[in-house]
């Protein structure tokens, strides 16, 4: 409800309700595993997209190799979605079959 503010000067002032600030809802980005996709262009896309350390990327990267799928990072819904469309695009060039999805990370709900 608006509260309304009577001062000396005759103006009436009114303060709008404070919205609740919400964290946003956040989406894991899976990488899935494949034949032809190369471990080096996997690692690349984690470290220049996903902004890895080389490590980080050739343990993630490997995680998926052997496992089929993992976390590539965790983002709001329009990050996700723009780091998926640019590594579809940069596998598309290449004619890569890898694939990217994303699911709402529990995790991060409140
Ligand atoms: N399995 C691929 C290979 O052996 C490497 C790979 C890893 C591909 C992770 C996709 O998301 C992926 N060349």
């Amino acid at each position: 409800m608006a509260e309304k503010f009577d001062n000396d000067s005759g103006v009436v002032t009114e303060q709008k309700p404070q919205k609740k600030l919400k964290r946003p809802r956040m989406y894991r980005v899976l990488l899935h595993n494949d034949d032809y996709t190369t471990r080096e262009f996997v690692v690349d896309v984690l470290m220049g997209v996903f902004h890895h350390s080389e490590s980080k990327a050739t343990e993630i990267m490997l995680h998926v190799h052997y496992t089929g799928v993992g976390v590539a990072g965790v983002f709001t819904r329009e990050v996700a979605e723009t780091k998926i469309a640019i590594v579809d695009n940069l596998a598309r060039e290449r004619e890569y079959p890898l694939r990217l999805t994303m699911e709402p990370d529990e995790h991060h709900e409140d």
